[in-house]
């Protein structure tokens, strides 16, 4: 039966949100504010807006000021409620292309299609820090991406570690309790280094391995571009078929996984607190786009969930990659900026309850608690159950939900029969059997009971696999991670605790932390024994990676040679590089036309920044202290250092052996010197330096 509409019931003529006709709206976006004259939040046009409206110039102000209370009670609301989890983030919009080779395991078209390109948006975030707290603290670190498919959006809401602190959802307020400042002080900020994290970590020994990967360099990631995501549980993939088979997401970053050394972690969250934010928009708006491929474990689905003796639904353990290699299903290419911090980055309300067939949940009892979590947050967040319609949120494929009214409403529903079965409406809308969203029908029994399986109570073995599968460096970093985390906790009991723990894991490791920390190893504790090794957990790489996004500062006064630092510009840039000079003074160097605007200066630059620094040919030999800071920093972070020409004058006089692994030195700054460069930035940093720099081989600073 055809809608009978009364004429009041008639929908107004279409507006954008920001007032626009949207007939009018021609190139301007319809969420965009318009108009070049200052309004009222009702469009009525302002002469003046500095000056509140006052009984005289000396006069109190008048409450009959609607202008001076609108301006000011927007503004008293300004903030909402940030992330009680993943305060810290930044994102950006990307694409993401089909390699065509799901379509065995998942009719999700945006997998299964080949070429298929699908808007994305991804926000990256560390867990424990407020809104405002530095990007380089140790973490783990959020990795959300909304996928906008044809068929409605598709959250993969996950983390760049495989695993998590807890294996049931309940618990999550505990862990995240236990690592948030403490209440009585609310310190530390965005730190796991104090009594609380400690306290619930060595008594909730299902934590373990979590730990042990945010004690690992990937808890400090160089950039978000250099992490690796994890979908984290494990998925259910239906195809066509209706075939299913259970798999682990990966995102594996084209650039490679490396991370920062803790001290740069430390300079960094002082000297520039938004040093991973403003590396990803730096690199987007240079068009050094960040890039991942997208790749799944495929485990099968028959019905024992578990794979070769891992449990599959306990979001503690991981599937190494040499038993079941991450197939890949498309790239990812992050190209645009956010235009508004706010309307996009903090109003992206990401949810795991965000599917498409094609891909379900499993029974994971940390997947089942998000699957409620992530809807209920965004109702204190972002203010009431109409978030999906922010611009940001809307899925970009129709939506006919029939759910009405509720705080901040902004859509003008037509009809009268947002219900179901209806005739008034027409009967729509209509339930779509062929394609609709169908969860594949699994046999669920049993008691009800609160319990975990016996397999959840293995807490170390994987912590020790994780551990004994990296290089001997990566070790040494995590056995300081310990020893500096443990060494700022207060309570002796916490610490011994913690030792009890490592004890169990790895008996060197904790021999060498409760040496660091001054404490007895413990004793009548047993390791886990021998483990089969993945050494594709490790980072260090032997082939040198791509360098888009790195940066290259050089060191240049009047004298240097500028135009080889053009040449090296030039070659740089076409790799995605970016080149900095670092001179005396702010302004330009050398003259005319052959001259160099300055982008740092000893007091602006700091090494932290850069990937490798250089000294160009021809400048002056006698550096000053922060110079000497500088180069000392990238020598002991085992970074590239290197000079031209008798640029290498300056380093010798800053401690640096020319002869130094890892340090660069060429004639002049020609393709052969390039060439070296490009290959030391693409291996990340000169590891073979990293023994020298820890028996303290660099020189004594020289002031
Ligand atoms: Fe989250 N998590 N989480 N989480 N999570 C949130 O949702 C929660 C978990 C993750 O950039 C919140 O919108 C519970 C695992 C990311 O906006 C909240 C549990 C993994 C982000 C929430 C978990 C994550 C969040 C806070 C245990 C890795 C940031 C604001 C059952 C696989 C998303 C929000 C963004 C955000 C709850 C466990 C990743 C409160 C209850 C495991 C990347 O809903």
């Amino acid at each position: 039966m055809a809608t009978r509409r009364k004429p009041d019931q008639t929908a107004p003529e279409p507006v954008s949100p920001t007032g626009v006709k949207t007939g009018d709206l021609g190139a301007v976006d319809s969420r965009a504010q318009s108009g070049n004259h200052l309004t009222t939040a009702q469009g009525l046009r302002l002469p003046d807006t500095d000056h509140s409206l006052k009984a005289g110039e000396r006069g109190p102000t008048l409450l009959e000021d609607f202008h001076l209370r609108e301006k000011i009670t927007h503004f008293d609301h300004e903030r909402i409620p940030e992330r009680v989890v993943h305060a810290r983030g930044a994102a950006a919009h990307g694409v993401f292309t089909s390699y065509g080779t799901g379509a065995s395991i998942t009719r999700a078209g945006f997998l299964a299609e080949k070429g298929k390109e699908t808007e994305v948006f991804v926000r990256f975030s560390t867990v424990l820090g407020s809104k405002g707290s530095a990007d380089t603290v140790r973490d783990t670190r959020g990795f959300a991406t909304k996928f906008y498919t044809d068929e409605g959006n598709f959250d993969l809401v996950g983390n760049n570690m495989p695993v998590f602190f807890i294996q049931d959802g309940i618990k999550f307020p505990d862990i995240i309790h236990a690592g948030k400042p403490q209440p009585d002080r609310e310190i530390p900020q965005a730190q796991s280094a104090h009594d609380t994290f400690w306290d619930f970590v060595s008594l909730h020994t299902e934590a373990t391995h979590h730990v042990f990967w945010n004690m690992s360099d990937r808890g400090i990631p160089r950039s978000f571009r250099t992490m690796e995501g994890f979908g984290v549980h494990t998925f259910r993939l239906v195809n066509a078929a209706g075939e299913s088979h259970l798999v682990k997401f990966h995102w594996k970053p084209v650039a490679g996984v490396h991370s920062l050394v803790w001290e740069e972690a430390q300079i960094a969250a002082g000297v520039d607190p938004d040093f991973h934010r403003r590396d990803l928009a730096d690199a987007i708006e240079a068009g050094a786009f960040l890039e991942w491929d997208l790749g799944v474990q495929v485990l099968p689905d028959d019905g024992t969930e578990t794979f070769e003796g891992i449990d599959l639904l306990d979001p503690t353990k991981f599937v190494p990659e040499e038993l079941a290699p991450v197939q890949l299903l498309g790239r990812l290419a992050l190209n645009r900026n956010p235009t508004n911090y706010f309307a996009e980055t903090e109003q992206v309300a990401f949810h795991t309850g965000h599917l498409v067939p094609g891909i379900e949940v499993t029974n994971d009892p940390l997947m089942q608690a998000r699957m409620f979590s992530y809807l209920d947050t965004q109702l204190t967040r972002l203010g009431g159950p109409n978030f999906s319609q922010l611009p940001i949120n809307r899925p970009h494929v129709p939506v006919n939900d029939m759910l009405r009214d509720g705080m901040h409403q902004t859509a003008i529903h037509t009809g009268v029969a947002p219900y179901r079965p209806n005739s008034l409406d027409g009967g729509l809308p209509a339930v779509d059997l062929e394609n609709g969203y169908v969860q594949t029908p699994r046999r669920i029994e049993g008691n009800a009971v609160r319990a975990n399986p016996l397999s959840f109570e293995d807490h170390f073995t994987q912590a020790a696999l994780f551990y004994r599968s990296l290089t001997p460096l990566e070790q040494a970093h995590i056995a300081e991670a310990f020893t500096f985390e443990l060494g700022k906790c207060f309570e002796q009991s916490i610490k011994e605790r913690e030792l009890t723990v490592l004890a169990q894991v790895d008996a060197d490791l904790c021999a060498t932390v409760a040496a660091g920390l001054g404490l007895p190893m413990p004793t009548g504790l047993t390791e886990v024994g021998e483990v089969e090794l993945s050494p594709a957990l490790s980072q260090i790489v032997e082939v040198p990676g791509p360098i888009a996004g790195r940066k290259i500062g050089v060191i240049v006064d009047d004298a240097s040679d500028l135009g080889g630092v053009r040449a090296m510009r030039k070659a740089l840039l076409k790799l995605g590089a970016e080149l900095l000079i670092i001179a005396p003074t702010g302004g330009f160097v050398g003259k005319g036309r052959s001259g160099e605007t300055v982008q740092r200066t000893p007091l602006t630059a700091r090494s932290i920044e850069f990937d490798a620094v250089l000294v160009a040919g021809g400048t002056a030999h006698a550096p000053d202290i922060k110079t000497v800071v500088l180069l000392q920093e990238m020598y002991r972070h085992c970074k590239a250092v290197g000079a031209w020409g008798d640029g290498v004058e300056v380093l010798t006089a800053s401690g640096i052996p020319a002869d130094g692994p890892g340090v660069l030195h060429g004639d002049s700054a020609d393709k052969t010197f390039i060439a070296e460069l490009v290959a030391a930035l693409g291996l990340h940093r000169a590891w073979d330096r990293a023994d020298l720099v820890m028996a303290n081989a660099v020189a004594p600073v020289r002031g």
